[in-house]
């Protein structure tokens, strides 16, 4: 039988090319309007060291939980398509980029394709998606701990909320937070 009983989903916000944080107000606006998706939190907005190609500029990187009725390959459809309509540009793999939406979690379940890993596969190892995502879910389950433990073990030097880019975001999209 079909369950189609809404999942929470985290989603990893990041950019280090233009109004990052702009880009943030303009993709959550969108993932808030989107049919089947609620945006229920936003972290604040953090300033964070390039990872993988250390010769840019720094990045900044926020998450968001939703709760969806689409199922994750539909969420990711949107994430692109929101990438898209901000003229996603990544200029070589590692580069730096104007926004990127990973699809971090969905509910329990676990993906393996090409073009689709759930949990991302590289999220307990990077503190730029820990932090954030910690602020608004520190007990969600992944890879056998939770998100707070992970972020314990990582390296989060230069991991740093950027106070004025958070107010800016929470001034045009609020913090989420919901009721149910
Ligand atoms: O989706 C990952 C893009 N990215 C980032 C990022 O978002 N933040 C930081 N700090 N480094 C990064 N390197 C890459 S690639």
């Amino acid at each position: 039988m079909a369950d189609d009983r809404p999942a929470e989903a985290a989603l990893g916000l990041g950019g280090n090319i233009g109004d990052v944080a702009a880009a943030f107000v303009h993709a959550l606006s969108r993932l808030a309007e989107a049919p089947g998706v609620i945006v229920r939190r936003a972290s604040s907005v953090y300033r964070t060291p390039p990872w993988g190609k250390l010769d840019q500029p720094d990045f900044l990187n926020m998450a968001a939980l939703v709760e969806t009725t689409r199922p994750a390959r539909a969420l990711l459809a949107l994430c692109l398509d929101i990438e898209r309509s901000l003229g996603r540009r990544r200029l070589e793999r590692w580069g730096p980029r104007t926004l990127d939406i990973d699809v971090l979690t969905y509910g329990e379940e676990r993906i393996d394709e090409p073009d689709l890993k759930i949990p991302h596969p590289r999220l307990a190892e990077r503190a730029f998606v820990l932090a954030p995502l910690a602020e608004i879910a520190p007990h969600m389950p992944v890879a056998g701990r939770e998100i707070a433990q992970w972020l314990a073990l990582a390296d989060r030097t230069g991991v740093e909320i950027d106070a004025e880019a958070s107010a800016r975001v929470r001034a045009a999209v609020g913090a989420g937070e919901r009721p149910r």
